[in-house]
């Protein structure tokens, strides 16, 4: 009797348990079934670089757009880091996020940290970027929000370089700017 009373209760517990993690996965803020964020960059070291980026994620892909003010003209590496703690600048932003333990490359590349968005493309001293991409989550266990996006002196060669930091920093130089991803709702951005 009191085995079969302890197998119910154990139950009823097991049950309980996964209705909680259920509901954690609702938590997710969306708006029209989509999910929105913002990253605020801060220039690093007095480098006068700052911007603005935006995401909009509809749960298979995402849309990444920045304006990126203060780059020398040129390419300059872009990407999401592992993490959103930015106590001493940039630098403790850490690496590349790379959850499946993969090679640096660029965006269009299978084999790529999740964080490698590749490079914008600065002119007269503005930088406008937009891509849309399929490794980039706003939600679920390998969701950016919390991480922090980073903005580099040098051009990322992507992976293809001789260089011995190409496959894992794309070779991009000093962090110039950066800021946490943030969630948001719908603003405007031009
Ligand atoms: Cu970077
Ligand atoms: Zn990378």
């Amino acid at each position: 009797m009191y085995l079969i009373f302890a197998l119910i209760l154990n139950q009823i517990v097991a049950h309980e348990g996964c209705q909680h993690e259920h509901h954690n996965h609702k938590e997710e803020y969306t708006i029209n079934n989509l999910i929105y964020a913002v990253a605020i960059l801060q220039p690093d070291n007095g480098s006068g670089v700052s911007g603005i980026v935006k995401m909009i994620s509809d749960g298979q892909s995402t849309t990444i757009q920045a304006k990126i003010t203060g780059l020398s003209d040129g390419l300059h590496g872009f990407h999401i880091h592992e993490f959103g703690n930015l106590i001493k600048g940039c630098i403790t932003a850490g690496p590349h996020y790379n959850p499946h333990g993969k090679l640096h490359g660029g965006p269009k590349d299978q084999e790529r940290h999740v964080g490698d968005l590749g490079n914008v493309h600065s002119e007269n001293g503005v930088a406008h970027f937009k891509i849309n991409d399929d490794f980039v989550k706003l939600s679920g266990e390998f969701s950016v929000i919390g991480r922090s996006m980073v903005v580099h002196a040098n051009e990322d060669d992507l992976g293809k370089s001789d260089h011995p930091d190409s496959k894992s920093t794309g070779n991009a130089g000093a962090r110039l700017a950066c800021g946490v991803i943030g969630i948001s709702g719908p603003f405007e951005f031009d």
